[in-house]
C-alpha cells in the first residue's frame, strides 16, 4: 500500500491531523513532544468512481464507493515532533525516521498561524515565520542524510576512485531502504553540478547539497499551512507560497472535529466536500452550534477544511498517480468472483497496462499478452499510457 509521512515541528497539529485522516485518537495537547513514538493509521485518497458513468452497481474489494466517489486507502505515518539540532539528539531526536523510510512522499506540517516558536512552545499568534518550520525540518533531514552517507565514507571514496564501483552505485546500495535508486542517485549529482568520480574533493556543503537533491527526487514533500483557521494564518500562508512550496492551507482541527461529528450522525459531510450539513437529528448545544458555524465559515473561505485535498495533491499532483480500474470482464466489469469493479489501483503517470498488471500480480504481469479498454471493449496498442479512471481488463497468458 502506498504509505505517507506526516513532519515537522513540535505542535503544529501532525497528531490532529493524523486523527482527521485516519480517526484513529492519539493524544494531542498545545505543548510540544506530546507524540513520543511514531502512529501508523490508513486513510483514503479521493477519486471519482466510474460506476455511475457505467451505470453498473459496484461491488469494491480494495477500496469503499460512497455514492460514486472512491476512497482509496493509503497508510500514514504520524513522527513526533521535529526541533534544531534534532539530527544530534535533540527533542525526540530523528531515529523515528527509520519508520518512514519507505514512505512515497512527505506532508510536513507547518504552523500557518505562527502561534508556536522554534522549538513548539506557544507564541504570540503571528510572531513566527511558518517558513521557518519547514527550512528547520528539511534541513534536519538532510543532515540525517549526511550522516547516513557519512558512514564508511573513506571506503566509498576508495572503491569510486580506484573505479571498482560509481558513486551512484554506492549511494544506491548505502540508502536503498531510503529508496534511493541508482538513477536517482546519478540524477541528483547532475543537479547538485558534482563530480562522482572524485569524492575526495567533496567538502561537507557538497554533500548537503547533495542529499538535498537527492531527498527532493526521492521524497517529494507538501507543506500543510496548518491552523489555517486562525486569522494570523492569511500572512503564514503567504510567506509559504512565496517561499516557492506546494502549499495546502488546512484545518486539521476542524476536519477532525466534522469527521466525528459525521460518525455519530450530526452532520452529513464526506471527506473533502466543500461544506457540510447539520442533519434533522441532531441535538447540539449552543456552544457546539457555534463551533459547527466557525468551521462552516472558515471552509466557505477555504473551499473545504483542506485536509482531504492534502492527501488528494500529494498523490495526483506532486507524485502524479494515476488512478485505474482494473476488472477481469470488460463486459461486466467484474473479477473472476463476481465482484463489480472491486478495485483501484495507482499507477505512476506513463505507466502502460503491462504495468498495471506488474502491480496487480507479479504473475498477471510476466504472462502478459495484451489488454482491453472495458469502456470501448477495443484492444488497447502495446505503448498505450493508462489514462485517470481507465478501466482495463488485462489477458495474459496464464492458465487457472
Ligand atoms: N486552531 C487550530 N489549532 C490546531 C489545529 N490543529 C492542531 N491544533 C492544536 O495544536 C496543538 C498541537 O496539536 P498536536 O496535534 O498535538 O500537534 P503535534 O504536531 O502532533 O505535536 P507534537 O506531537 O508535540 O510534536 C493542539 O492544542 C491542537 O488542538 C488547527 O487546525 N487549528
Ligand atoms: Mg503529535
Amino acid at each position: 500500500m502506498e504509505l505517507a509521512g506526516i513532519v515537522g515541528k513540535a505542535n503544529v497539529g501532525k497528531s490532529t491531523l493524523f486523527t482527521a485522516l485516519t480517526m484513529v485518537e492519539v493524544p494531542a495537547a498545545n505543548f510540544p513532544f506530546t507524540t513520543t513514538k511514531p502512529n501508523r493509521g490508513i486513510t483514503y485518497l479521493r477519486v471519482s468512481c466510474v460506476c455511475r458513468e457505467l451505470g453498473v452497481k459496484d461491488d469494491p474489494n480494495n477500496s469503499l464507493c460512497v455514492d460514486g466517489t472512491r476512497f482509496v486507502p493509503i497508510a500514514v505515518i504520524d513522527c513526533p515532533g521535529i526541533v534544531r539540532g534534532a539530527h544530534a539528539g535533540r527533542g525526540m531526536g530523528l531515529q523515528f525516521l527509520d519508520e518512514i523510510r519507505q514512505a512515497d512522499a512527505l506532508i510536513v506540517v507547518a504552523d500557518a498561524s505562527g502561534g508556536t516558536d522554534d522549538d513548539g512552545n506557544p507564541v504570540q499568534p503571528g510572531t513566527h515565520d511558518p517558513v521557518e518550520d519547514v527550512r528547520m525540518v528539511e534541513d534536519e533531514m538532510d543532515l540525517w542524510m549526511a550522516e547516513l552517507l557519512a558512514r564508511d565514507w573513506n571506503r566509498v571514496v576508495r572503491v569510486v576512485e580506484t573505479k571498482q564501483s560509481t558513486m551512484a552505485a554506492e549511494v544506491a546500495r548505502k540508502m536503498s531502504g531510503l529508496r534511493v535508486t541508482e538513477q536517482a542517485a546519478e540524477q541528483a549529482l547532475e543537479s547538485a553540478g558534482l563530480d562522482g568520480s572524485r569524492p575526495s574533493k567533496w567538502t561537507r556543503e557538497d554533500v548537503l547539497r547533495y542529499v538535498r537533491a537527492l531527498r527532493r527526487l526521492t521524497k517529494p514533500m507538501i507543506v500543510a499551512a496548518n491552523k489555517a483557521d486562525v486569522p494570523t494564518a492569511r500572512e503564514g500562508i503567504s510567506r509559504l507560497v512565496e517561499a516557492g512550496y506546494d502549499v495546502v492551507a488546512c484545518s486539521a482541527e476542524a476536519e477532525k472535529l466534522l469527521r466525528l461529528a459525521a460518525r455519530r450522525g450530526v452532520v452529513k459531510y464526506l471527506p473533502g466536500d466543500p461544506s457540510f450539513e447539520v442533519t434533522e437529528q441532531a441535538r447540539l448545544t449552543s456552544e457546539q452550534r457555534r463551533a459547527l458555524e466557525r468551521v462552516a465559515e472558515f471552509m466557505a473561505r477555504n473551499g473545504g477544511t483542506g485536509v482531504q485535498r492534502l492527501i488528494d495533491k500529494v498523490y495526483l499532483e506532486v507524485l502524479r498517480y494515476i488512478p485505474v480500474f482494473p476488472v477481469e470482464d470488460p463486459s461486466t466489469f467484474a473479477d473472476s468472483n463476481g465482484r463489480v469493479l472491486p478495485d483501484v489501483y495507482l499507477v505512476k503517470e506513463g505507466s502502460t497496462p503491462r504495468d498495471l498488471a506488474y502491480k496487480v500480480h507479479t504473475e498477471l504481469g510476466e504472462n502478459f499478452l495484451y489488454a482491453i479498454d472495458a469502456r470501448s471493449k477495443m484492444r488497447l496498442p502495446a505503448d498505450y499510457r493508462l489514462r485517470p479512471r481507465d478501466v482495463v481488463s488485462i489477458v495474459s497468458a496464464a492458465r487457472r
